[in-house]
């Protein structure tokens, strides 16, 4: 048996609750070694990781790393929450007894980690000393090292942040398995992504990328943080965060909002102001991925990043769509980046839309699994050299305009919400809500277009409320309340909006050239929570005229092109709403409040109609 007491001895790890937990799980997983780890460990865990062939180097300071081509970074439909309530099952949470998935884990994970080191990860979800501390500290228990790298990034990491917690923290154990085999996508799949929510016990069981093995980001940061915090008055969300500064006036405006996963929330919270607007405003970033919000003792709204890093879409990133990110991963940073092109020979990476055309000259390219470019078929030719969902990780602090306050534990007021999905048609450039009401019921039916024709009807959306359906831990009905509940339990309450930067014209070209661009309708909204201008009254939110949206710089396409964006079409809303109520539906108690909204936006679509 493996002394486990020496090694938490060794690191000064002296919470006898973490102890009893780590002794407990290493019996089980059998592992060989345990090692408890510090962000100061990083350095000496890159070595070994690159002398054990885990991660190549891609340049001074950056590392590259593939995940087994048959593995994903998230499992929807092996993804369960667990509880020992069944009045906990909701519509998108894969609800399922506790008592049903704790001896499946425990199976599964037995002797799973034999020959192994257990990785002892001491986190923190939160910067330190925030009125949420007590919700964000876990311990990851993994057997695998690039694991431990990227939750180096992207969480606080260190004894110091469970020493003093006694039992609350939350248990994450993450079990890689045999990843070759285990069936992934097949019936006999043997993967298991569960969080045991009201034990706060996480327990995931076949990956070894993104957060299906990352713990601290999705299954805790997201989970298991919305189950706590609709048991403790705080909203989780997977929100990004900036601020933007008017720098005439000194004023700044903080923005959280979701948008469903690869729909922008990295290019939004890094954006950085166009250049005929960079004078007067300036965009910092705070987070990209996830919102925890509360309401201050002072009524005001506040949220915070609880992430350290950032673990982002490296698909179509460049010098146009987010020269940011380009500089967050620069040599130096200590960035990974996974399932990108690499290069063996340069140690180069690439990925689909870096630059235009992938480089002409193939010697030494190899694709995200690993095979030569050159010795591709003329079959092969169209595949793409990275993985769609191909990521980078790098820390907070290389983010070049990250805010000074982003780890401050105060976290910072919210001014507005916004949410945004990927609509081809219908939805405007902006339409700003200041009922509550509505707000929330413009988030519940926040959806994504379906992409595969498989997943849907043209025009028909995949709803996914606040952008959380993935990561949903307790019934629907239950989370709009939460939500009326705690907005309205603030006495500053902050304005509404729905974005979209993807309406096509008929030809396929976006209407908006989005990115940079994207911050004139945030300005607006800004302008009209302080009475600056007025907008348009419109059946579905309050619109902006096109004299009061900032257009200097904008392309004389694109000015001609509001004419669409800004408008309402009637009759493809109607049609919509009749989506809606069906959608709605399926949530077994919703709030009143809610179908009350829902029927004031329809009635005044049908009134407006027949004027
Ligand atoms: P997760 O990390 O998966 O939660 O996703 P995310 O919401 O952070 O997505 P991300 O920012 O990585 O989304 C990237 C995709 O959206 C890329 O394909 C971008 O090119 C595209 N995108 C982002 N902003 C815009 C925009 O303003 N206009 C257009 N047309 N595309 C955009
Ligand atoms: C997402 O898929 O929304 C992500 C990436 O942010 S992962 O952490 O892998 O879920
Ligand atoms: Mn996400």
């Amino acid at each position: 048996m493996v002394d486990v007491d020496a090694a938490l001895d060794e690191a000064g790890l002296k919470n006898s609750h973490v102890r009893d937990y780590v002794r407990h799980w290493a019996a089980i997983t059998g592992a060989e070694r345990i090692e408890v780890v510090s962000a100061a460990d990083d350095a000496r865990l890159i070595e070994e990781s690159l002398a054990a062939g885990e991660l190549w180097p891609a340049g001074e300071g950056l590392y590259y790393s593939r995940s087994y081509f048959k593995d994903t970074a998230r499992s929807e439909e092996r993804t369960i929450v667990a509880t020992s309530d069944e009045a906990d099952k909701g519509t998108y949470n894969n609800w399922r007894p506790a008592s049903e998935m704790k001896p499946k884990l425990v199976e599964l994970m037995t002797g799973a980690s034999a020959g192994k080191t257990m990785y002892v990860i001491p986190y923190l979800m939160s910067p330190q000393g925030s009125p949420l501390e007590k919700f964000a500290a876990g311990v990851e228990l993994t057997d695998n090292r690039n694991v431990v790298l990227q939750m180096n990034r992207m969480a606080r990491v260190g004894v110091e942040y469970v020493n003093d917690l006694g039992d609350s923290f939350v248990r994450a154990v993450h079990v890689t398995g045999d990843l070759p085999n285990l069936g992934q996508g097949t019936p006999d799949d043997q993967r298991y992504f569960v969080t045991v929510a009201d034990e706060r016990t996480i327990l995931h069981f076949g990956s070894s990328y993104g957060g299906n093995a990352l713990l601290g980001k999705i299954a805790h940061g997201l989970r298991q943080g919305a189950y706590d915090g609709w048991k403790n008055n705080f909203l989780v969300e997977q929100f990004m965060l900036l601020g933007i500064t008017d720098k005439v006036t000194g004023k700044k405006y903080n923005i959280c909002g979701g948008f469903p996963s690869a729909s922008g929330k990295t290019n939004l919270a890094m954006t950085l102001a166009p250049d005929a607007l960079g004078d007067r405003y300036h965009v910092e970033f705070y987070g990209d991925d996830i919102a925890w919000i509360w309401v201050g003792d002072d009524g005001k709204l506040y949220g915070f990043n609880p992430e350290n890093g950032v673990f982002g879409v490296a698909k179509d990133t460049n010098e146009g769509t987010n020269p940011t990110a380009l500089d967050s991963i620069l040599p130096g940073s200590g960035a990974i980046f996974t399932n990108v092109a690499y290069n063996s020979k340069t140690q180069e990476v690439w990925w689909e839309g870096r630059t235009k055309n992938p480089p002409a000259d193939v010697d030494g390219w190899e694709d995200w699994k690993g095979s030569l470019i050159s010795e591709r078929t003329p079959e092969q030719a169209d595949e793409p050299w990275a993985h769609p969902n191909s990521r980078f990780t790098t820390t907070l602090t290389n983010v070049p305009n990250v805010a000074g306050g982003y780890a401050d534990p105060a976290g910072v007021e919210i001014h507005g919400i916004i949410f945004g999905g990927r609509t081809r048609d219908r939805e405007p450039l902006i339409r700003a809500i200041t009922d509550v009401a509505e707000g929330v019921y413009d988030g519940l039916t926040l959806g994504a277009e379906a992409t595969a024709a498989a997943d849907g009807l043209e025009g028909v959306l995949r709803y996914d409320p606040m952008s959380m359906r993935p990561f949903m831990s307790y019934p629907e009905a239950d989370y709009a309340q939460h939500w009326l509940n705690v907005i309205g339990a603030a006495t500053v309450k902050p304005i509404f909006a729905h974005v979209n930067w993807f309406q096509r014209g008929d030809d396929g070209r976006f209407l908006w050239p989005g990115y940079r661009e994207n911050l004139r309708p945030l300005v607006w909204l800004m302008q009209l929570k302080n009475g600056e201008v007025q907008g348009v009254e419109t059946p579905v939110g309050i619109l902006p005229s096109k004299d009061e949206l900032l257009l200097d710089g904008l392309d004389e396409q694109t000015l001609a092109d509001l004419d669409t964006v800004l408008t309402i079409d009637n009759a493809r809303w109607q049609q919509e709403i009749g989506y809606r109520e069906k959608h709605l539906a399926q949530f077994d108690g919703l709030p009143e409040e809610i179908w009350v909204a829902h029927r004031r936006v329809a009635d005044a679509l049908e009134a407006s109609a027949t004027e």
